[in-house]
């Protein structure tokens, strides 16, 4: 049996188990009568939930087909799966659905709801990695799209449930503020995912965040839908795990429903579709399925499960079943039912030979093209717009109290006034996190915002950065602006993948049809004096680096803060952008700069007309050419310190240049100041390995400025340690001065 193609057996099981079909023939029902007696499902709707399933198989077979041709990329399929169209038909198309990816018989089915919509056709430019791809121009096989509200999914797993939740509450959210929502404010969030799926980290963390809200009766309206197959990829789901997990969960409503029996489990899912609409709980529908043919073609199941099983898993084939109903209800005949499958097999193959005809991406650019757009005069024009006055005195609570009015302050002052400003200015900012509404963060740096805003615009989240993430995800997609909080850099990195997975890819993914754009404050870096140890005091920004699309802006002080504070909200709002806004919490109070109480680190707040440009750097002494600093956060008044030293000692004139923009390093402005300057200084408080130091080493090498004396200074490749000995690992004032003279 080795080497014998399930997909084929699937297929001709098909058409051997309708030819050979012998019971009585019924008459044919009316179209709204039921399909078998009992049944919530009438005849029409069976007819057409039947044909959803078709297309979807049929897409599979085209796909295993094709694949050996290269005329098709991916073979993971939805055959065992196809009752999930069931899901579709009891929903609306504008129910955002975040979806499994053997969800064929759903996306079918959802084509149906809006008029002139080929699921064949575009699901075969997405097999075929189209540029004509309606979901994602060819950049992966996804179900997606923009007019029947499905957001395109990456290939990892449950990484889309945090989301998805988030989505939900944000209806609610958008409905409270009065805000416009791109969806009717009666719409439900779909999910769907597989059994071993529902295990992962990330969907538990879903799970428990929509109780957690239930039971505070806020509304969470999403239906969770775990599609049980028993497997996943080889590993088999202990029998009953999923029922027995999910059946008790305090705040999660448990439903079940045979997904291989349209007639049997239609009822159930309506039942569960329903409860959901109308009660805004977070609904799990246990929704029973086969895998048929194997996790995708690549695996040759005969090779690992034995045959028996392999026989008995395509005896319970769904399209049997429903192949069954059509007949024992008198709906179709044999020959009727062979000639759609066949018409189906035919129009698949069609569209699949049509899609290999047309472009691929062929460039780079192409490829590129949606990641990380960007309007410069667009965005500088709107950064730069002046919010309504009223709104404004409001926010800061009287026209004497408006922050340019008073004297220069520090970076955490300036940053919570500016946040205030974002508020004011964009009513659909929502701020969140842990600790930021009535205490005002760890820091303080939230501070008066609740109270300024209320509680459905300032608010405190679980405890759990993969939801906070999520929460802003599905905020964005609902039209609201995110300005999510996460307390330290350090509990980044157990969430990062809804960065670095979900939201910075979602333009790529989509071809820039959905955003999800936010702005993320960090709070991070080292150099708090005696406080935290390594977790408080993580300096290494190096998992952000290689984020596509991602922007990184770090201010070392107040009014850079403020200004960099606007043009990222600007970014977001204008051209969907996600971005980090790092927060060196060492300079939170710092007011001094060279001696204790000169007041040189304070700044005055910045007009609110004046925003910064994408990626432009600050130069402190731009004439200078004997010696150039490029540096960044802490490493800014370290540096500026340390050039007066070397002025002194050297004589040499010295330009510190605060990069601020972290990612995308600005390679050209760089170069330009490396070629300006007879020396090369890098103060980089992160780590030797992989830092912004190696990027900027590489921008002046690749500019050709190699040659030039160059030093770095930066940090070791360690955690930090609790106390004075945090020094020992970061750079200090003295080691760049004692770069200085290995370059003199
Ligand atoms: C986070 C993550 N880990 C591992 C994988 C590899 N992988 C892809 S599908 C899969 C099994 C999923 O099984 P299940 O959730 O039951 O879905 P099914 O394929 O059975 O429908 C695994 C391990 C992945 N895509 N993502
Ligand atoms: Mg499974």
């Amino acid at each position: 049996m080795r080497g014998v193609n399930r997909a084929e057996i699937c297929d001709v099981n098909f058409q051997e188990f309708v030819r050979s079909w012998s019971g009585r023939v019924q008459p044919r029902p009316a179209p709204q009568e039921p399909i078998l007696d009992g049944s919530a499902l009438d005849a029409r709707s069976f007819r057409e939930l039947f044909e959803s399933q078709l297309i979807s198989r049929h897409l599979d077979l085209m796909a295993r087909v094709l694949r050996v041709q290269n005329k098709v990329f991916y073979t993971i399929g939805s055959s065992g799966h196809e009752g999930n169209a069931m899901v579709a038909r009891a929903t609306r198309h504008t129910d955002p659905a975040f979806l499994h990816y053997r969800s064929g018989g759903f996306m079918a089915e959802r084509f149906r709801k809006l008029p002139g919509m080929d699921p064949i056709m575009d699901s075969a430019l997405s097999f075929a990695a189209s540029a004509e791809d309606p979901a994602s121009g060819g950049r992966h096989k996804v179900w997606g799209s923009k007019p029947l509200w499905v957001l395109p999914q990456t290939s990892t797993i449950a990484s889309h449930l945090p989301k998805a939740l988030g989505t939900a509450i944000a209806i609610e959210t958008a409905r409270r503020l009065n805000q416009p929502l791109p969806v009717p404010d009666d719409s439900i969030v779909i999910c769907s995912f597989g059994d071993a799926s529902a295990n992962h980290a990330t969907a538990q963390t879903a799970f428990n965040a929509a109780s957690w809200t239930a039971y505070q009766k806020l509304p969470a309206p999403v239906l969770f839908v775990c599609e049980d197959n028993g497997i996943g990829i080889s590993v088999k789901t202990p029998a009953g795990w999923i029922g027995e997990s999910f059946r008790h969960r305090p705040d999660l409503d448990y439903f079940y429903a045979d997904g291989l029996d349209l007639a049997a489990g239609y009822g159930d899912v309506l039942r569960a579709v329903e409860h959901c609409r109308r009660t805004r709980r977070p609904t799990f529908l246990h929704l029973r399925t086969t895998r048929i043919m194997g996790h995708a073609g690549t695996d040759f199941e005969i090779e690992w499960r034995s045959l028996e099983e392999l026989c008995a898993v395509e005896a319970s084939d769904p399209l049997l079943r429903s192949a069954a109903i059509a007949l024992e209800s008198g709906l179709m005949t044999q020959e009727e039912i062979l000639a759609l499958y066949e018409d189906i097999r035919r129009k698949c193959f069609a569209a699949a030979e049509e899609a290999d005809r047309r472009p691929r991406l062929t460039t780079l650019a192409q490829v590129m093209a949606p990641l990380a757009p960007y309007t410069p005069d667009e965005v500088q024009a709107e950064a730069t717009r002046v919010p309504a006055l009223e709104a404004r005195i409001k926010a800061f609570g009287g026209e004497d109290r408006l922050p340019e009015r008073q004297p220069p302050r520090h970076l955490a002052i300036q940053i919570n006034q500016a946040l205030h400003d974002l508020m004011a200015k964009y009513p659909e900012t929502l701020l969140f996190g842990e600790d930021v509404a009535q205490k005002g963060g760890v820091y303080t740096v939230t501070k008066g915002l609740y109270k300024a805003f209320g509680s459905k615009r300032v608010f405190n989240t679980l405890l759990d950065e993969t939801t906070i993430l999520g929460l802003a995800q599905g905020f964005a997609n609902m039209g609201l602006l995110p300005i999510p909080e996460i307390q330290y850099l350090a509990y980044l990195h157990n969430a990062i993948d809804q960065l670095r997975g979900e939201a910075c890819s979602l333009q790529f993914f989509s071809n820039d049809q959905f955003r999800n754009p936010m702005v993320v404050r960090i709070a991070g870096l080292g150099y708090q004096r005696g406080f935290g140890g390594h977790f408080h005091n993580d300096n290494s920004v190096t998992a952000l680096r290689d984020i596509p699309g991602l922007v990184v802006g770090c201010p070392s002080r107040g009014d850079d803060a403020a200004m960099m504070l606007r043009t990222l909200a600007t970014l977001a709002k204008v051209d969907g952008r996600v971005s980090v806004f790092l927060e060196p919490i060492a300079l939170y109070m710092t007011k001094d700069l060279y001696e204790p109480g000169d007041g040189q680190w304070l700044t005055a707040y910045p007009a609110p007309d004046q925003a910064l440009v994408l990626g432009e750097e600050r130069v402190y002494d731009a004439d200078a050419t004997d010696c150039v600093i490029f540096t960044f956060g802490n490493g800014v008044p370290m540096s500026l310190r340390a050039a007066r030293e070397i002025q002194k000692k050297h004589g040499w004139k010295v330009r510190v240049v605060d990069l601020r923009w972290l990612v995308p390093l600005n390679h050209a402005a760089i170069a330009r100041h490396a070629g300006e300057c007879e020396r090369i200084l890098i103060v980089d408080e992160g780590r030797f390995s992989a830092g912004i130091g190696e990027g900027v080493i590489t921008a002046i090498t690749e500019a050709g400025h190699g040659g030039k004396p160059l030093k770095r200074v930066v940090g070791a490749d360690t955690y930090t340690p609790l106390a004075g000995a945090a020094f020992l690992v970061i750079p200090k004032d003295e080691d760049i001065l004692a770069a200085a003279d290995a370059l003199a």
